[in-house]
C-alpha cells in the first residue's frame, strides 16, 4: 500500500508566481529583495516594496491604464481606511441610487472592493488588460500605488485623486492583524516584533509608509484642485464635514434640498463600520482570490494600537514619524 502523503494546502493565489511575464521575472533579478510578512519575498521597485504578483500588476497597469479626465482615483496605503473611502465615494457619486430605491443600493449586496476595483491588484492583475472604455463616467478606481509609480496617463490627465492616510501606529497594527488572517495556516502567525521592525525600516507592502504619505501630501499642496488629502482620524471625528468637502472636491456638492433630506447622514449611516460589517455579503462573502470580506472589518477605531504596541514601540514609531515629516507641515 502506498504511504499516505501529508495533505498540503495549495498556496493562496497571491503567493503563486505563475502567470508572470518574462519582463517581470527578469526585473526581479535586478531589484533589491527582502523577506516579507505574508509573501516570502518582497522586491523594491521605484523605491517601494511589492510582492511579485503585485509587481506584475504594477507593471501591467503602468503600461496599459489610460486615465480619463473624469476618472476618480482613490489612493491609500494598505489599512488606512480604503474600504470605508470606497464605500463613501461610491455612495456620493451614485447618490441618485439612494433616492430612487434605498433598499436596492449596490452597497447592501456588494463589498466596496467590488464596486471600486483596485487597478494593480484586480483589474491589471496577472498581466490581464481589461477594456475599461465602456464603463460609465465618472469611472471610480482605487490603488495603493505610490505617487512615483502612477501610470503616466494619471499624471497627464485632469483626473482627480483622493488620498486617505491614517496614523502609522494604527495602520501597522491593522496591517499586522490582516496579514495574519491571510497567511496560510502552515506558515503560522507573523511575529509582531519582526513585522514591526520591518515596518519601521520601510519594508512592508507599498512601504516605506512615510514616503508613500509624503508623496501625496506634497502633490496635494502642489495641485490642490487635483489631489485631496484626507485623514482617517479626522473623518472619524467629523465625518459630515469631510464628506461635504469630498463632495465639493469631486464637483458634486450637496444641494440645499439634499441637505434638508438628510442625505449626508444617510450616506454616512450606509457606509458606517457597523452597517457594512453586519451585511450578509461582508460577513460571509469572499473575493474571487479567496480572501474573506470580513477580513476588511476588524474594529474600525482610532487608537487601538495602544492595545498591541509596547511603550518602546510607540516611542520608536513616533520618533520615525517626527523625523520623516518634520519639515513637511504634515502631522500624523
Ligand atoms: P485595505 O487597504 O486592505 O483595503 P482598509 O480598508 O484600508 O484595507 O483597512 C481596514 C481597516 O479599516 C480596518 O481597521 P482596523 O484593523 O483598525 O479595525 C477596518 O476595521 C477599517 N474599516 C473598514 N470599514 C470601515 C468603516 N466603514 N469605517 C471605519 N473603518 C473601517
Amino acid at each position: 500500500m502506498p504511504t499516505p502523503q501529508p495533505s498540503v494546502c495549495p498556496p493562496p493565489k497571491f503567493l503563486k508566481d505563475d502567470g508572470l511575464t518574462q519582463e517581470c521575472r527578469d526585473l526581479t533579478t535586478s531589484l533589491p529583495s527582502e523577506g516579507g510578512w505574508i509573501a516570502n519575498h518582497l522586491f523594491r521597485y521605484q523605491g517601494f516594496w511589492h510582492h511579485i504578483r503585485q509587481l506584475q500588476g504594477v507593471l501591467t497597469c503602468q503600461s496599459h491604464f489610460h486615465a480619463q479626465d473624469s476618472d476618480i482615483l482613490l489612493v491609500t496605503t494598505p489599512k488606512s481606511g480604503t474600504t470605508w473611502l470606497k464605500a463613501i465615494t461610491f455612495a456620493l457619486v451614485n447618490r441618485f441610487l439612494y433616492v430612487d430605491d434605498p433598499q436596492q443600493h449596490p452597497l447592501l449586496a456588494n463589498n466596496p472592493h467590488e464596486l471600486v476595483p483596485f487597478l494593480e491588484l484586480k483589474l491589471y492583475v496577472e498581466n490581464q488588460v481589461p477594456d475599461l472604455t465602456t464603463l460609465t463616467s465618472p469611472r471610480l478606481f482605487s490603488t495603493h500605488l505610490p505617487s512615483v509609480s502612477l501610470p503616466t496617463s494619471v499624471k497627464d490627465s485632469a483626473c482627480k485623486l483622493v488620498y486617505l492616510c491614517r496614523n502609522p501606529k494604527d495602520t501597522f497594527v491593522s496591517f499586522w492583524h490582516f496579514t495574519n488572517k491571510l497567511r496560510p495556516a502552515e506558515m503560522g502567525k507573523s511575529s509582531l516584533e519582526e513585522a514591526f521592525d520591518k515596518f519601521c525600516r520601510g519594508v512592508s507592502l507599498y512601504g516605506p509608509f512615510w514616503d508613500h504619505v509624503l508623496g501625496y501630501w506634497k502633490a496635494s499642496l502642489e495641485f490642490p484642485e487635483r489631489v485631496m488629502f484626507l485623514k482617517y482620524e479626522e473623518m472619524k471625528k467629523q465625518p459630515k464635514v469631510h464628506v461635504r468637502r469630498l463632495a465639493e472636491f469631486l464637483g458634486c456638492p450637496f444641494s440645499p434640498e439634499e441637505e434638508k433630506k438628510g442625505l449626508v447622514d444617510s450616506i454616512l449611516k450606509l457606509c458606517s463600520f457597523n452597517n457594512l460589517s453586519n451585511l450578509e455579503v461582508n460577513k460571509n462573502g469572499k473575493m474571487s482570490t479567496g480572501e474573506e470580506y470580513k477580513a476588511f472589518f476588524r474594529k474600525g477605531e482610532v487608537g487601538d494600537s495602544i492595545n498591541h504596541l509596547t511603550n518602546e514601540m510607540i516611542k520608536r514609531l513616533d520618533e520615525i514619524t517626527e523625523e520623516k515629516l518634520h519639515d513637511s507641515g504634515l502631522k500624523l
